[in-house]
């Protein structure tokens, strides 16, 4: 042997997007690819990036395979380095091309440290060797899987166990359950996190119990989006209410929750409940006005499916179909992460409820970007989200249905914001300003 390693940097050309999108494939094909070839393996660690890429690396006692992949090119970099002579790249390699639907792969090979360049000392570690042995003589490996939700700044990492738990493409979206390791089963919408077990409760009791416990007879409601349930059940702990009419255009979404948030989902079958599978923007233009106590949107982020659900037309629409003191909160996305759709909903809303009429309010959410999450509680009367709130009758709810997050001092306290919240919103500053401040990396 004339170098002490061989490494082989292999580029897969036409793959399936789909396949190497998918991070529980790809460390499957690259767990096997390492072991065909004759490799032990070590340890592994796969990250999937949102909404595309994977980045991997099977650390094997010769050395290691990785990977990084780009979808969108349909094209994958792998490499193998090995000091093991025993070790076959070339059977890795035609293992993964199957695997990844490669049509065409190239190659080159590189000798590291050739032992031209290089002198050999002694080195005396057997105490150290022996002990080593001892202890693992029985190679094992942790999975070491990652969901990450990023945009150019800012990314979000879970681990999870890298068997998706759910998959499937719906007309409009991708949806996924992952179960991660800290937060439980996880819902993703094409990448984004949605909700999760262990969180979930802080984002729909806020979402609901504010509104709802402002309105002095909430009966008619009406839930755009929310397909896992979350809203519709906290929205019927409220023995006014009369019926809710949930629009989700998704199906599919439905379907994931039902089967496996059964604690999301719980009410999805309740008597009060009307599901109506449609687009939320055709049925609120076709809704009679007048008709709601409480329009609530759960949303998605303002991309896909969602992003007329950040247009002002849609919001003119949910304006008619409320009742004279009617009330709409929306998730308005994170203040610190989407700053520029957070600031321009606002001007969006004040225009069509009125400046003084549309109030701000502010959960955390260990799962959203950020970690902080704005919600907009707009009103078509006088309701007042703060001197309006019952305070009393809010903290025997709250006592009653044994809530997580909201209870009234919180109601009242989530509308005081900070004061780069209050900037963002006031009318002084320009989103082009914010850009600017935002824009040195
Ligand atoms: N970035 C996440 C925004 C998600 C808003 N909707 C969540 C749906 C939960 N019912």
């Amino acid at each position: 042997m004339e170098a002490l390693g061989r490494h082989v940097i292999a580029e897969f050309y036409n793959c399936s997007p789909d396949k190497i999108n998918d991070v529980s494939h790809i460390e499957k094909s690259m767990v096997k690819a390492a072991k065909l070839a004759g490799a032990t393996i070590i340890n592994v660690t796969f990250h999937h990036f949102s909404p595309f890429g994977i980045s991997g690396v099977v650390v094997i006692e010769q050395s290691h395979l990785s990977i990084h992949t780009w979808p969108e090119y349909q094209f994958a970099s792998i490499d193998l380095f090995t000091c093991g002579e025993t070790i076959n790249p070339w059977i890795s390699f035609d293992h993964l091309k199957e695997e990844f639907g490669a049509d065409h792969i190239s190659s080159i090979e590189l000798q590291r440290g050739q032992l031209h360049h290089l002198t050999k000392i002694p080195v005396n570690t057997p105490d150290v060797r022996d002990y080593a042995s001892k202890k693992n003589n029985q190679p094992t490996y942790n999975r070491n899987i990652w969901f990450t939700e990023r945009n150019d700044n800012i990314a979000l990492s879970l681990r999870h166990s890298g068997d998706v738990l759910f998959s499937k493409k719906s007309p409009y979206q991708k949806v996924e359950i992952i179960d991660t390791c800290a937060y439980g089963k996880t819902l993703t919408l094409d990448g984004m996190i949605m909700t999760t077990e262990k969180d979930e409760y802080i984002y729909h009791e806020m979402i609901s119990h504010v509104p709802a416990l402002t309105h002095p007879d909430p009966e008619n409601i009406l839930i755009i989006g929310g397909g896992d349930g979350g809203v519709a059940r906290e929205i019927l702990k409220h023995e006014s209410v009369n019926q809710v009419d949930m629009v989700e255009i998704d199906e599919v979404v439905i379907e994931a929750s039902k089967k496996l948030l059964p604690k999301i989902s719980s009410t999805l079958n309740h008597p009060k409940l009307k599901i109506h599978i449609e687009d939320g923007i055709e049925f609120v233009k076709n809704s009679p006005k007048n008709k709601y106590d409480i329009v609530i949107v759960d949303s998605t982020d303002p991309v896909g499916p969602a992003e007329g659900l950040f247009k002002p037309s849609f919001y003119n629409d949910v304006y008619k179909c409320l009742r004279p003191n009617g009330i709409m909160v929306t998730q308005s996305e994170s203040p610190e992460f989407n700053t520029s759709v957070f600031q321009e909903i606002y001007r969006c809303y004040r225009e069509i409820f009125g400046k003084n009429n549309v109030h701000c309010y502010l959960a955390f959410i260990p799962t959203y970007p950020s970690g902080m999450w704005s919600f907009s509680y707009c009103s078509k009367g006088s309701i007042h989200p703060v001197n309006d709130l019952d305070f009393k009758h809010a903290s025997d709810f709250v006592k009653q249905h044994k809530l997580r997050y909201y209870n009234a001092e919180i109601h009242n306290s989530s509308f005081i914001l900070p004061n780069f919240v209050r900037e963002l919103l006031s009318d002084k500053i320009s989103t082009i300003k914010v850009k600017k401040i935002v824009a040195n990396c």
